[in-house]
């Protein structure tokens, strides 16, 4: 049964209750849906009913297309001066114990160790440490132009830009001009955690606001920079303050239209000050991604970031909205490995990427960071 036939058979059931019945309606009819709708969604729908609306959504958008790109992580610190509960990765500076700090010449070597291979983003995030400034930045990035051209700089959180411009007594629009001009072309979505002033006061209360993580992706989006956006869910927020996030995402895309994807990150309680909550189900995280493509309408693509859920639940998430699995990581990033996700080692080679997503029926198609299409692997063989 194709996309059409299963929404179809979803609008002629006898046994939906009127306000599902209605909100399957709108996603047929290409209308947005409502704050409300979204709430009666998390609260009352079934799993089968969200597949259905948010692949019927996903199909129209990309086809049966999954998106991937060859990447690579430079992490340059993880000792940080913020202290979120939910962080397994960082270390306070004075208590740096397994913390590391990387020189200019380690993070320069990392890129170089990637010479002859066909990568086409490097993502640089990490901590934010106060001696790792705006202008060692500004030099770093310049480098890694010289080294690769053609490497596209995808880098640091809003959190870090916050902290970085501060320090440096510069405005984000003075600040973002000086990195666009050293080398940076977008930015990746992390630092949204929850947007609601209680919550994020309670898991992350002494980094920047929910305004000024939107204010530096607006910023961005109005210089010529795409960006990403991501939720960090399932741990003490409620569903309404899910729809609250994605609703101030949504008003920002419906101005700039600078967001690429949107990133739901699954909560993770290794090793971090929220170990006592526990971790949603896949169930859970499954309807959270199709709720996500049903009510961010505006955005072109939903990506599972596979090193957090594990590659089974990435291939599950490919029928419930997701469209994009992020890249092959090489094993460079330890923010998720440190907070006991499964992937302890993340890294895929292309083929792998590749089988995984054939294996579920769909096409793979590598892309760069700003999703124009590299290769179609659908009939490749390696
Ligand atoms: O902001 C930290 C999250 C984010 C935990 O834009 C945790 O392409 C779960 O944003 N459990 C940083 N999540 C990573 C990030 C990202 C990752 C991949 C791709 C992109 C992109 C962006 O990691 C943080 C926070 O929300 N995080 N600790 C944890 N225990
Ligand atoms: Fe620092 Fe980011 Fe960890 Fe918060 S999530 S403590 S800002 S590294």
């Amino acid at each position: 049964m194709n996309v059409n036939e299963s929404l179809t058979l979803l609008l002629c059931s006898q046994t939906l209750s009127s306000d599902l019945l209605n909100i399957a309606q709108k996603v047929a009819s290409s209308q947005r849906i409502r704050e409300e709708d979204a709430v009666v969604l998390y609260e009352k729908a079934e799993l089968g009913y969200l597949g259905v609306l948010a692949n019927f959504i996903r199909e129209k958008k990309n086809g049966n297309y999954v998106y991937f790109n060859r990447n690579f992580h430079i992490e340059p610190t993880n000792l940080c001066v913020f202290t979120c509960k939910f962080c397994s990765y960082s270390r306070l500076l004075k208590q740096a114990g397994d913390g590391w700090v990387l020189s200019k010449e380690q993070m320069l070597d990392i890129v170089k160790s990637y010479e002859d291979k066909p990568v086409t983003e490097v993502h640089v995030v990490g901590g934010v440490h106060p001696k790792l400034t705006l202008e060692f930045f500004i030099d770093i990035f310049q480098s890694i132009q010289k080294i690769r051209p053609d490497l596209h700089i995808k880098a640091f959180t809003a959190v870090e830009y916050e902290y970085m411009f501060r320090k440096a007594k510069v405005t984000i629009s003075e600040g973002m001009k000086m990195l666009i001009d050293a080398g940076l072309k977008s930015i990746p979505g992390g630092g949204a955690e929850i947007f609601d002033e209680t919550v994020r006061a309670e898991i992350c209360g002494d980094k920047c606001t929910a305004e000024q993580w939107l204010e530096i992706h607006e910023t961005a989006h109005n210089l010529g920079l795409k960006s990403n956006a991501t939720i960090l869910y399932g741990h003490i927020e409620s569903f309404r303050h899910r729809v609250n996030h994605m609703e101030r995402l949504r008003q920002l895309q419906d101005k700039t239209r600078g967001f690429n994807t949107f990133i739901p990150l699954k909560f993770r309680n290794g090793h971090n000050q929220m170990s006592q909550v526990k971790e949603v189900s896949t169930v859970e995280d499954l309807r959270n991604y199709a709720i996500s493509r049903i009510y961010l309408d505006n955005f072109d693509h939903i990506k599972a970031y596979w090193p957090m859920i594990g590659r089974a639940t990435a291939q599950l998430t490919l029928n419930f909205g997701v469209d994009d699995i992020d890249g092959t990581i090489d094993d460079t990033t330890k923010i998720y490995s440190m907070a006991g996700a499964e992937e302890q080692n993340p890294s895929l080679s292309t083929q792998e990427l590749v089988h995984l997503i054939k294996q579920v029926g769909r096409h793979p198609i590598e892309r760069d960071t700003l999703y124009n299409i590299l290769q179609d692997y659908n009939d490749f063989e390696f």
